[in-house]
């Protein structure tokens, strides 16, 4: 039998959040919000709607629906200028051995992203060919630490969530993944992703060893 691998994406394939923080900070800017690479971790693995939400509240300020329309519009606009000129290099270290280990024994992969640009991503990096199956922003109707997105992805690659393992670089993917009853795995900073069961800095601390011992789990 198969195990199903899980990867988020803005964090854990890409460093995408540094394009997000741009585009926020320029429509924060337009609100006369102050806008922090401090505040910009708290949008990780946030949807884009509650992204804008949690800056607009950071400035205590109200906008109507059609302001917020148009604001979400135009930070995706500015976000893809930036997405378009992504290469291959911008892939995290050590993330394409890990998919080629588990390709090679014969591992499904999926991903589970909040992200609706996930697809254009995964192409301009060259590596969407190892995914097996992608739910993204555009199949979710719950954000993380809503399951949906992982559960739907295990699923698709038919694993049971019990043989699903994710990886993730946010409190709240984290915490989806231990609800629905996966091994969840963070990456980055340990005391920030401490309700994970397991803990690196960067894929390149994950050796083939330890993802035997997960295939064989
Ligand atoms: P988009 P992930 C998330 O991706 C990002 O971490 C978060 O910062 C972003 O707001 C969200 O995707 C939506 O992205 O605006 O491209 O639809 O970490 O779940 O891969
Ligand atoms: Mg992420």
């Amino acid at each position: 039998s198969h195990k199903a691998f899980i990867f988020d994406l803005d964090g854990v394939i890409v460093d995408t959040a540094k394009y997000h923080f741009l585009a926020w900070q320029k429509i924060a800017n337009r609100l006369g919000i102050e806008f922090t690479h401090e505040h910009n971790e708290q949008l990780k693995g946030v949807s884009r709607i509650r992204s804008l939400d949690l800056i607009l509240s950071l400035g205590g300020k109200e906008i109507t629906q059609e302001e917020k329309d148009q604001y979400l519009l135009e930070k995706n606009e500015d976000y893809l200028e930036y997405i378009i000129n992504m290469k291959e290099d911008e892939i995290l270290e050590g993330v394409v051995p890990v998919l080629q280990y588990l390709k090679d024994n014969g591992q499904k992969i999926a991903l589970g992203s909040a992200s609706k640009n996930a697809r254009p991503i995964l192409e301009k990096v060259s590596i969407l060919h190892f995914f097996d199956a992608i739910v993204d922003g555009n199949d979710v109707t719950n954000a993380k630490p809503d399951p949906e997105v992982f559960l739907r992805a295990a699923q698709l690659v038919g694993a049971l969530a019990s043989d699903a393992i994710v990886f993730e670089d946010s409190v709240a993917g984290v915490q989806a993944a231990n609800i629905a009853g996966m091994i969840s795995i963070g990456i980055g900073d340990a005391k920030t992703l401490h309700e994970a069961q397991y803990n690196f800095n960067d894929f390149t601390e994950i050796h083939t060893d330890f993802l035997q011992t997960l295939v064989k789990k």
